[in-house]
């Protein structure tokens, strides 16, 4: 672990009390879904009849895009198509109405595209840009996930939006469902040796963990049916039931934690030479952020750093881990489903021990690395090639075309229409204009001035994020991007009152617990209870590395300002030099320190053995 960990600081550890050796249970010997073992399915989570009765993904969706008396599918083919990137939604803002009217819900679809780190062609941009236009609402939504979604396409244009999108070169595949997601890698623009290497590795990691199936070509693209064989052909790394749960992968390079490893399935932590060249990466499982209101079974994990692996065998780990997820996870709970419960339930030396086991080495020990934050770099930076790259703040990474505001859809169409580098999106939602020659600087400065697109913003709105919520959000409990911004205004005013304007603070907020924001490792985190309720977390590391902890439950939106106007105040008056917000409230005592996942719901501050090596 990192110095900079406060998990690590050596005082809190004198203070704890030893924890009780943990008794985990013994991992199964075999894997415990296959053909034979569909009988009985009975005890399974619903999705995995739903899996195993679609024929690798087709269920009735071909058939459902035929009915055009709704703008829905199916239920269970709504389940399927998260596997083909895409979420059948209805706009929240007119449910109300449109109930009241006997109407049907004002259905459309939510389509998220695979770029495995993030990385696309102006090419491919004025492609997107041009299916916003055409299919969405004119806007682009880029994630937390290095990668855009489409809002509100309607059912009757989804096979044109995809045929599109593979015309661009890119698809939607896995880019939802029980499957490994979108590989994000750091962006990482002044270290160019390292990126490419953190690029090359997430590109081979999505490639080889990409479902098989030809159905996404069959059912968007009227591609020719390969018939199903035995699954083993099919599907030769994930069968028919796939996963039990999706699986995240991300490569960091420090020191900057941008890709936010902690939080995810798997993660590769690049370790460096004195040239900034990879020699191996450490290895880390487990990380999570999604839980439930009121049961505290589910939490949000920190990912434990598990060993290190020389590059050439970087990939045969992430097939291990994977697999091995595959056959332990959870099918019958899909909210103990994830990766991280599967090692808080059987230990993380079991676990490890299997992946050697399949990959058929011994890992080598984790080696040092040092993390210093989990935002972006904003502005101008040039590479150690001498290329330039600017990364833009795009709030809440939607890039549309503001009323009276910037222009970010049409001005980064015109970027993109003279540039001849590439766009990268980050794991924090902004967009990098990268790989520009020296020459080509002031043209793209000059367009980026003309339509007003934003180069950074104060240091508070710098480190935020902000998940979808509502209107699109089916789960969405309260607002999330549609609030941040106006709280952060409020926020800013209490900063600059107490001499903090330029205090690199994390906040994120999400519309509910699942934390698609990443929420549990931000110095503030809010996590919608009810429309205008927030619960407030406070005290996680600057650099991503540990948990928050509840400060205050169930608050009314119109009272943040004020639970948090006075620790501002006594963090200004309080602070060692250099000090974080989130380190502070712990050294203090406004907050208890969360150890890990199983910790997290402790507000006592009493350290429960945390479960992890
Ligand atoms: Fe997420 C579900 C949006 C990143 C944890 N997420 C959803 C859905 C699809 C809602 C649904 O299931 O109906 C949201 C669609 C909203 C909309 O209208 O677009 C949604 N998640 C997002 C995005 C777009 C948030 C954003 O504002 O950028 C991010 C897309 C990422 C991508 O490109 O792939 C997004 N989601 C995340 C992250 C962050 C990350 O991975 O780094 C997390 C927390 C990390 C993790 O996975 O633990 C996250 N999303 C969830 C969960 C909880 C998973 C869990 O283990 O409990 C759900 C709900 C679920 O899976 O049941 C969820
Ligand atoms: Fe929706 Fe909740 Fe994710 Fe926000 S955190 S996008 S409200 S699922």
């Amino acid at each position: 672990m990192d110095d900079h960990s406060p998990r690590d600081d050596a005082d809190a550890q004198a203070l704890a009390p030893t924890p009780a050796p943990r008794v985990y249970e013994t991992p199964p010997k075999e894997r415990p879904i296959t053909d034979a073992e569909a009988a009985r399915a009975a005890q399974l989570a619903a999705n995995e009849h739903i899996k195993i009765a679609s024929g690798y993904l087709r269920g009735g969706l071909a058939e459902g895009l035929l009915k055009h008396a709704t703008g829905a599918i199916s239920e269970d083919d709504g389940q399927l198509v998260k596997f083909h990137g895409m979420y059948m939604q209805d706009d929240r803002d007119l449910r109300p109405e449109r109930t009241k009217k006997k109407l049907d819900k004002a259905y459309s679809f939510m389509i998220r595209l695979r770029i495995a780190g993030g990385v696309i062609s102006p090419k491919q941009w004025l492609a997107l840009d041009d299916i916003a236009v055409t299919y969405a609402g004119s806007a682009l939504r880029a994630t937390t996930r290095q990668t855009f979604q489409y809002h509100g396409v309607i059912k009757a244009n989804l096979k044109r939006t995809m045929a599109a999108i593979d015309a661009a070169l890119l698809d939607t595949i896995a880019a939802c469902g029980d499957v490994n997601r979108n590989v994000m890698a750091a962006t990482n623009p002044a270290q160019v040796g390292a990126h490419k290497a953190a690029h090359t590795l997430a590109k081979d990691i999505s490639d080889s963990l990409l479902p098989k199936t030809s159905a996404w070509r069959e059912i968007w693209l009227d591609g020719e049916r390969v018939v199903g064989g035995e699954e083993e052909e099919v599907e030769p790394v994930y069968g028919r039931t796939y996963l039990p749960r999706k699986f995240k992968v991300v490569v960091a390079v420090p020191p900057s934690n941008e890709v936010d490893i902690f939080a995810h399935d798997l993660g590769f932590i690049a370790i460096l030479d004195k040239k900034n060249q990879v020699t191996g990466w450490n290895v880390t499982v487990g990380g999570g952020m999604g839980m439930t209101h009121g049961e505290p079974d589910t939490f949000p994990r920190t990912a434990d750093v598990m060993g290190f692996v020389k590059p050439e065998d970087a990939i045969k780990v992430a097939e291990a881990v994977m697999t091995v997820q595959r056959d332990w996870g959870n099918r019958k709970n899909r909210k103990n489903a994830r990766l991280k419960y599967t090692i808080e339930r059987y230990g993380l030396a079991a676990f490890r021990a299997e992946v050697e086991t399949r990959i058929g080495k011994k890992l080598g020990e984790p080696k040092p690395f040092t993390f210093t934050n989990n935002g972006d770099r904003f502005g101008w930076t040039e590479g150690d090639d001498g290329r330039h790259h600017l990364t833009l703040y795009v709030p809440s990474g939607r890039i549309k075309d503001y009323e009276d505001g910037p222009q970010f859809l049409t001005g980064l169409r015109k970027i993109a229409q003279v540039h001849e580098g590439d766009f990268r999106l980050t794991a924090n939602q902004n967009v990098i204009i990268a790989n520009v020659p020296a020459e080509k600087r002031a043209a793209i400065e000059a367009l980026v001035d003309q339509y007003g697109i934003t180069k950074g913003a104060g240091a508070l709105r710098r480190n935020s994020i902000a998940c979808v919520a509502l209107p699109t959000c089916g789960l969405a409990l309260a607002e999330s991007e549609r609030y941040l911004p106006d709280l952060m205004t409020e926020l800013e005013q209490s900063l600059a009152t107490h001499g903090l304007a330029e205090e690199e603070i994390t906040i994120r907020s999400t519309g509910c617990p699942n934390g698609c924001a990443r929420p549990f490792i931000a110095e503030i985190g809010l996590v919608g209870r009810g429309p205008e309720r927030y619960h407030l977390y406070l005290g996680a590391a600057f650099d991503g590395s540990r948990l928050s902890k509840l400060y205050k439950e169930d608050v009314a939106a119109s009272d943040i300002l004020d639970t948090l106007d006075p620790l501002f105040a006594d963090f200004a008056r309080g602070r060692n030099p250099g000090e974080h917000f989130g380190d502070y409230l712990i050294r203090v005592g406004h907050v208890a320190r969360t150890i890990n996942g199983p910790d997290f719901h402790d507000r006592t501050g009493a350290l429960k053995p945390a479960g992890h090596a």
